[in-house]
């Protein structure tokens, strides 16, 4: 069986992401539709070698269409993913709009896709620095219960799209010539600087970054989990890395961790300080998997484990867990 596929904000740095994704999975697209906001309509995108015209996405445009992959924005998708699933879409929503609403599942294949089971046409991707933590941490809580997570997060600034990434070069050459640089995206300079600030502070001090990854922990892998966050933007292009503490129930052999975590699924294991191995995200840019390294036990806990994750923000961080997800639907259906 093959179906009709759109992207959404298919202009975006995660939907060029996804159509690129769509072909590398070889998803079984009859047709392919890239939809965008009115002034990029006529624009032009090639999927599997064909020019194709970018239409608008409207209410009207999702007649026919099987799989709706999202990634246009909180708004859009508030306003269009509604209409899509009405048209007949499955939608597949990268934007944090959907991720609580308690009818849409909040899914990483590897982790939770039994929540596949209960979707009711919208089913949301969560947040890049989300999915990376719990995909090498789900193998570790199913056999040793993990209580509290310390968390903190380095992450690339593809994260906040294009003109960040736009910035941060230009930031960079401006400095080497000794020019001031423009300093319109972050709150900062980012370049050769470190900003302990994503997204939008709250009441309580913590951004909406943080509060994202204790949430989305929540609903998607056990709410007894404590999760305490800090989350940093770097000067790095693509890449987001994690430097995580773990504290869990059951006792651990750290030997048996490592050997755990390298058969679990989507993760690759990059572990031998002796041999300077570790993942940096110029080592995930670009690639798949969720890398993990630097795992060694914590002894300030009775059952302590330090790990650091690194991995694609824009990929598995976005556009191949969309796509994963709506593999794992088709396989499913396929399945039944
Ligand atoms: C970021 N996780 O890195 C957020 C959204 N992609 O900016």
């Amino acid at each position: 069986k093959t179906y009709t596929v759109a992207v959404v904000g298919a202009l975006g740095v995660v939907g060029s992401a996804m159509i690129e994704i769509l072909e590398e999975q070889n998803f079984p697209v009859k047709e392919f539709i890239p939809l965008d906001q009115a002034d990029q309509v006529g624009k032009e995108v090639v999927f599997r070698g064909e020019k194709i015209k970018v239409k608008e996405a409207t209410k009207g445009a999702f007649e026919g269409i099987d799989f709706a992959f999202f990634s246009a924005g909180g708004e859009a998708s508030l306003e269009l993913a509604p209409i899509a699933v009405e048209e007949g879409c499955v939608v597949i929503d990268n934007s944090s709009a959907w991720r609580m609403d308690p009818n849409v599942p909040l899914v990483i294949p590897e982790v939770n896709s039994h929540d596949l089971d209960w979707h009711h046409g919208i089913i949301a991707n969560p947040n890049c620095s989300t999915i990376q933590m719990l995909v090498a941490l789900k193998p570790i809580h199913d056999v040793y219960t993990i209580k509290r997570i310390v968390v903190s997060t380095y992450q690339a600034v593809s994260g906040s799209g294009k003109s960040a990434m736009e910035e941060l070069q230009m930031q960079t050459q401006d400095l080497s010539q000794g020019i001031a640089p423009l300093v319109e995206v972050y709150p900062h300079q980012i370049a050769y600087n470190a900003i302990p600030h994503i997204d939008v502070f709250q009441n309580n001090g913590y951004t909406k970054e943080e509060l994202k990854m204790v949430q989305e922990t929540h609903k998607i892998l056990d709410s007894a989990i404590k999760v305490s966050p800090t989350a940093v933007r770097i000067p790095v292009i693509t890449g987001h890395a994690e430097s995580i503490n773990v504290e869990t129930e059951k006792p651990f052999n750290i030997e048996a961790v490592k050997r755990l975590l390298e058969k679990s699924p989507g993760i690759t294991l990059w572990d031998a300080p002796e041999k300077n191995r570790y993942p940096m995200p110029l080592d995930a840019a670009g690639k798949d998997e969720v890398f993990v390294g630097r795992i060694r036990r914590d002894d300030t806990l009775e059952n302590g484990l330090n790990l650091w994750v690194v991995s694609d923000n824009l990929r598995k961080g976005a556009a191949l867990n969309a796509i994963q997800i709506g593999l794992t639907l088709i396989h499913k259906t396929i399945g039944k």
